[in-house]
């Protein structure tokens, strides 16, 4: 089995860590932008091979790899519903720091404008669900992920979602997700 990806992408981390926990063996394979561009229709990562059988998003990756190790994968609606409520505020994030990063500036746009709302809908609906206590399942651990790689990447500041900032400190105290942390510059 083949895990296509950077050690950066939260997206990547989440596989990581189900993979980790599944104890299931695979290979990792750093993919660029040009390398992901000629793998995937997607043109992202995380992408992933095993034998015959290929896939081409994190949410069907960890939904496979559960499956294997006999797992559940979002058992309930309301899990589900919390795992794509974060990676809405996660795309918009990614979205914004990619566009920034190739020079555009995203101040004075009105699309842009409304990506940049919905991560702050997206959060305080977050701060909500996590306040009223969450498990380390899918939803957990890719909110998790989220919060971290927002932190690492400096978009976004947790301060008014003492919450997430708990959630985040209790994901910190899981192995799987210590030893997927980003690399420190
Ligand atoms: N829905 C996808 C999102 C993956 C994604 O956005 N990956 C980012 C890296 S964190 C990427 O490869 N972006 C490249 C691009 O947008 O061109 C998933 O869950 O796998």
């Amino acid at each position: 089995m083949q895990l296509f990806g950077s050690y950066t992408s939260p997206f990547v981390r989440h596989c990581r860590i189900v993979l980790l926990e599944t104890q299931t063996p695979f290979e990792f394979m750093q993919t660029d932008y040009t390398q992901s561009a000629a793998g995937s229709p997607t043109q992202k990562v995380p992408y992933l091979h095993d034998g015959s059988t290929h896939l081409h998003d994190s949410a069907s990756i960890i939904k496979y790899l559960r499956q294997q190790a006999g797992e559940e994968f979002c058992a309930t609606a309301e899990s589900f519903d919390l795992f794509c409520l974060v990676n809405a505020a996660l795309d918009s994030t990614i979205n914004l720091f990619l566009l920034e990063n190739s020079g555009i500036d995203i101040a004075n746009n009105p699309y842009l404008e409304r990506q940049a709302n919905r991560i702050e809908s997206c959060l305080a609906a977050l701060q909500e669900r996590a306040a009223k206590g969450l498990s380390w399942d899918d939803a957990g651990i890719r909110l998790a992920c989220f919060i971290e790689w927002a932190e690492y990447r400096k978009r976004l500041d947790f301060n008014a979602y003492p919450a997430l900032q708990d959630w985040l400190s209790l994901a910190q105290q899981q192995d799987a997700f210590v030893q997927t942390q980003p690399p420190q510059s």
